[in-house]
């Protein structure tokens, strides 16, 4: 499958860093025993995946605007096109070891996410998406599930650590969805999350409180691969107010329902 000049620029970009990461993510086992712990050399590996990433989309594409996790956001000369761009989604996971982590670059055009890129580098799967052209994970073409009843759904969800104010808001939707579902995951990569509604791995996904890095490329992904997705409260922007909700067209609603009731 053949995507656009801009699309495989993001794909090199994606590995290059994944790349990075995973040479660094085997040093992290080491360091789990060392007296500092991993911490420092973790944020210096999410740095350098940042600067990769950077240096090849902003190299070829110099009059894009620019919004990165570590790096924040710059305007450019276009002011229609910005990427947005996680290096490391998932840096709990990454930091404790697990194989569970991601690089997520996005290209929004006049506020309109076009193409996505999640790279899971542990696992070598890399998934794709560009408006018109359906999602992928390497060759094979992504279907949300076909599942239709709630009771036989998984959903993913993320929640807040840390004593954030979006707990007990997501504790009381879990005590919602649990007794109606198969089951709830919380994996700890919301871009992942967002792949594996987009694969049909996950029947659907919500999370609050997160920025627009962590969901815009799974956005475009889930959307191409005939899925739903929206904000938790109707009528807000995804990108802006940091939640989202995403499912097949069968259980999207049902879940909406659920959520928006609690909120
Ligand atoms: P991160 O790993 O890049 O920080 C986990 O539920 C999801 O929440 C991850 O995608 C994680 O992204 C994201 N998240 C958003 N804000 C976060 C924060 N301040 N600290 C940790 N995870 C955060
Ligand atoms: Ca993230």
């Amino acid at each position: 499958m053949q995507g656009s000049a801009n699309l495989n620029l993001m794909i090199k970009a994606a590995r290059k860093a994944g790349r990075s990461l995973v040479k660094d993510f085997r040093e992290v086992e080491n360091l789990q025993v060392s007296a500092k712990g991993p911490g420092d050399f973790v944020s210096k590996a999410d740095r350098e995946a940042e600067r990769i990433i950077r240096d090849e989309l902003m190299t070829a594409r110099p009059t894009y605007g620019w919004v990165g996790e570590e790096t924040g956001s710059a305007d450019g000369a276009d002011p229609t096109r910005r990427w947005i761009v996680d290096p490391l989604d998932g840096t709990t996971n990454f930091l404790h070891g697990l194989p569970h982590w991601a690089v997520s670059i996005a290209l929004e055009h006049k506020g309109e996410i076009v193409a996505g890129v999640i790279f899971d580098a542990a696992k070598d799967e890399l998934y794709w998406a560009e408006k018109g052209m359906g999602a992928w994970m390497n060759e094979t073409r992504l279907r949300v599930s076909g599942r239709r009843s709630m009771i036989e759904a998984i959903f993913g969800t993320g929640i807040p650590f840390g004593g954030r104010s979006t707990l007990p808001a997501s504790l009381q939707d879990l005590a919602r969805l649990m007794p109606v579902c198969a089951g709830v995951r919380r994996w700890g990569a919301a871009s992942l999350d967002l792949a594996y509604v987009a694969s049909g791995r996950l029947d659907g996904y919500w999370e609050r409180g997160l920025q627009p890095w962590d969901m815009a490329a799974g956005i475009v992904l889930v959307r191409e691969a005939g899925g739903f997705v929206g904000p938790v409260r109707e009528g807000r922007d995804m990108l802006e107010s940091g939640s989202i909700i995403a499912g097949n067209g069968e259980l999207y609603q049902p879940l909406c329902k659920i959520l928006r009731e609690a909120a």
